[in-house]
């Protein structure tokens, strides 16, 4: 179809939404946004569900062949514990998942939202059922982070999204250093929202974790753009140097995904598409995204045919 230039890129899934509320073996509001890692074949989905009071936590979903039969654990699989870690009071969000070869574990950032706003935590796990906590890597208001899988000159780095209220409310993706992934600085503005009418003006954030190609790293982000019927959620890509994740190669101009289908149109947030996952398996790329905050749906894309598209796409 012309005018709509996504489409030819990453491709809807014809079963979507893959997992809906309706799935969950307990009452809940909603499922989305849904962090994502292979183990031994299998996939598994840290799902973001929101519960009946508004509070969201995470559930596990497994799946042989990562597109149906998913196997969801019977109860919540790690709740917002706000007396352990008051940071966490109203709930748990938005998982991005990232394998540390290093250390043999499964690192999770994710937004707790604690009484002063949204912040960066990082948890841990070897199966997806045992977690341990490691507290907030960064104070609100932050989220959409996540970690690259290893060391830059014996530093971690991790990407996040802080928010400046100067001179005007203004989102910009920023990297930063650590030596333990728990102590961070170093912080520096990487990839910055644009302004006027663009679709990613005044606000971006990351997507899912940082993927390594051979031509540098993939980042796919959201920008969303302020409209008079409310935010819309789309979603463009950037390269960093595989080296110096600090250098941004090219960034595209346009976005390369947009809410279009019912289940992405409309929801409890209406025109949001929003991934915190994606595999990469023989040269395809696999992308877990939120539709309207209401549900989980798949889009699937060859990686040469995604940086074909950014290299004709980009300044
Ligand atoms: C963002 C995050 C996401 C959510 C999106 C649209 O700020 O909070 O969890 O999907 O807004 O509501």
């Amino acid at each position: 179809m012309k005018g709509q230039a996504e489409d030819s890129v990453f491709k809807r899934y014809e079963g979507n939404p893959i997992i809906s509320v309706g799935d969950l073996p307990y009452m809940a509001n909603s499922v989305f946004n849904a962090g994502v890692a292979e183990i031994e074949g299998e996939t598994v989905l840290l799902m973001r569900v929101e519960d009946l009071r508004g509070i969201s936590h995470f559930t596990v979903a497994r799946s042989a062949n990562g597109v149906d039969n998913w196997v969801i654990d019977r109860q919540p699989t790690l709740l917002a514990d706000p007396d352990a870690y008051p940071e966490e009071l109203y709930g748990i969000e938005d998982p991005r998942i990232t394998f540390i070869d290093e250390e043999g574990y499964w690192a999770i950032v994710y937004t707790a939202f604690s009484a002063g706003g949204p912040l960066v935590s990082l948890a841990t796990t070897r199966d997806f059922r045992e977690f341990e906590r490691h507290g907030p890597v960064m104070p609100p208001e932050d989220k959409d982070a996540a970690l690259f899988p290893l060391r830059f000159d014996g530093r971690w780095a991790m990407l996040h999204r802080p928010v400046s209220t100067f001179p005007t409310t203004t989102a910009d993706i920023w990297i930063s250093f650590s030596p333990d992934l728990k102590h961070w600085g170093d912080h520096r503005v990487l990839l910055a929202a644009r302004r006027g009418a663009w679709w990613d003006a005044n606000k971006v954030g990351l997507s899912p974790p940082p993927l390594r190609t051979d031509d540098g790293w993939l980042i796919l982000y959201h920008g969303v753009k302020t409209t008079a019927s409310g935010s819309l959620y789309r979603l463009g890509l950037a390269l960093l140097d595989l080296q110096d994740p600090c250098r941004v190669i090219t960034r595209s101009n346009e976005w390369v995904f947009a809410p279009r289908e019912v289940y992405e149109l409309y929801g409890d947030v209406d025109k949001v598409v929003f991934p915190c996952g994606w595999l990469l398996r023989d040269g395809e790329i696999r992308l877990y995204y939120g539709g309207a905050d209401r549900c989980i749906a798949l889009a699937t894309a060859h990686l040469d045919e995604v940086l074909n598209w950014l290299s004709k796409h980009s300044d």
